[in-house]
């Protein structure tokens, strides 16, 4: 991976950005090359720029110097840019083959310049079209155990993980999650966002001293707990999957915090695909739920027992104490996650796009009973299989 200062900062549009291919020597310069912007997440813009003669393609994504999901009004540390690059570089030596190759990165740009994965869907996507996806679940429990242990403590000496924190430190985009996640959904602020049918929940929600305490315990680990290197934002539009492939992209949000926050938003966001479906097909979900955990944990287990660094790791007890309160905050954090996915700034598709809209609410109204449940309760569950069975219950009403 190439690193260059080579121009100051100007926002790319679809004929600079494949000139900018060509002058970077990923395409020969007399080719006619197509170049699309399809950025539709929140905040930056992307380039697939393809030679349609060889079908050889790339992708430029750019940050902007603000939220592109709110406008100038809202700015943004460009430095995101080279946080996501070196993530994807870390994470590709700790979990091979899961995520994009990184090409090239400029700093000044904020641009990356990575593998073109349009072959793949995204996963939400590929939820919602209700895919088959054999190995998403393993795949998952392979990269976070993977990069969460050997970004931990555990596996690091304690100036070199200290040297990465510092690398690491990302304090624009976790502003946005101490925001948007673990803060305004849980108060009648106006960044808020649901239809008006919601209010009466989400007033019970504002009222509940209980939910707001755990919250409050759930967003002071999130603040001070610099666990080990996070994807940051790990929910399933972050990941790209076919039936034998599974990508993890967009790590901007990488910063060091606690370890059950990754899997906690992997499993918010399956929880949120199922509250979309019938019954009769939520099986699969609550499977890759266990899957993905069960997966974690023995990957977790085997590295602890083969390159843990930490000499009270062999004391008996430990390692179950540990994944056991990795799996408590999972769940808490996968609560605040369905929450804010309900009534916050960020929605997702798979709750927004029911049909028709009474069903639509009242799978939201599930959503906030079931978030506030996970964080109130996440003390009692002890195992992944336990939840279809608090699933049913808790949004019943
Ligand atoms: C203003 S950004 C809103 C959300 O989009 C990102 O993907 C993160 O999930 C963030 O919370
Ligand atoms: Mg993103």
């Amino acid at each position: 991976m190439a690193i260059a200062n080579t121009s100051l900062y100007e926002p790319l549009i679809e004929s600079t950005a494949s000139a900018l291919a060509v002058r970077l020597g990923l395409f020969e310069d007399n080719l006619v090359l197509n170049c699309e912007e399809i950025g539709d997440g929140n905040l930056n813009l992307v380039f697939h720029i393809t030679d349609p003669k060889s079908g050889k393609g790339v992708i430029l994504k750019q940050a902007l110097p603000y939220a592109k999901v709110i406008g100038e009004s809202w700015p943004l540390t460009l430095d995101r840019a080279r946080i996501e690059s070196s993530a994807l570089v870390k994470q590709a030596e700790l979990a091979p083959g899961l995520v994009p190759e990184v090409y090239y990165t400029d700093q000044t740009l904020a641009i990356t310049v990575m593998e073109d994965l349009s072959h793949l869907q995204i996963a939400r996507k590929a939820l919602m079209d209700r895919k088959k996806l054999p190995l998403l679940a393993e795949h998952i429990g392979t990269f976070l155990a993977r990069t969460l242990f050997y970004t931990s403590d555990f596996a690091l000496k304690p100036h070199v993980k200290k040297r990465l924190v510092k690398q690491f430190t990302n304090p624009d985009l976790c502003k946005i999650t101490e925001d948007f996640v673990f803060t305004d959904p849980f108060f009648d602020f106006e960044s808020n966002d649901f239809e008006p049918e919601l209010r009466e929940a989400a007033e019970k929600l504002w009222e509940d001293t209980h939910v707001k305490l755990e919250v409050a315990k759930l967003k002071r680990k999130f603040l001070t707990e610099a666990e080990a290197l996070l994807h940051g934002d790990l929910h399933t539009g972050s990941i790209f999957v076919s039936e034998t492939e599974t990508k993890v992209i967009d790590p901007e949000f990488a910063f060091f915090g606690p370890i059950g926050f990754d899997p906690g938003q992997f499993i918010a966001n399956l929880l949120l695909n199922a509250l979309s479906r019938e019954e009769q097909d939520q099986d699969f979900i609550f499977e890759a739920i266990e899957k993905a955990w069960n997966t974690f944990e023995v990957e977790f287990s085997a590295a602890w027992k083969k390159d843990s660094l930490e000499r009270f790791s062999e004391v008996e007890g430990y390692l179950e104490h540990t994944l056991e309160q990795i799996f408590e905050d999972t769940i808490g954090f996968a609560g605040c996650e369905v929450i804010r996915r309900t009534i916050g700034l960020a929605h997702v598709a798979d709750l927004d796009t029911i049909e028709p809209y009474s069903r639509r609410i009242e799978s939201k109204i599930q959503a906030l009973e079931l978030g506030k449940k996970l964080i109130k309760n996440r003390l009692n569950i002890n195992e992944p299989g336990q939840l279809k069975r608090f699933f049913r219950h808790a949004i019943a009403r």
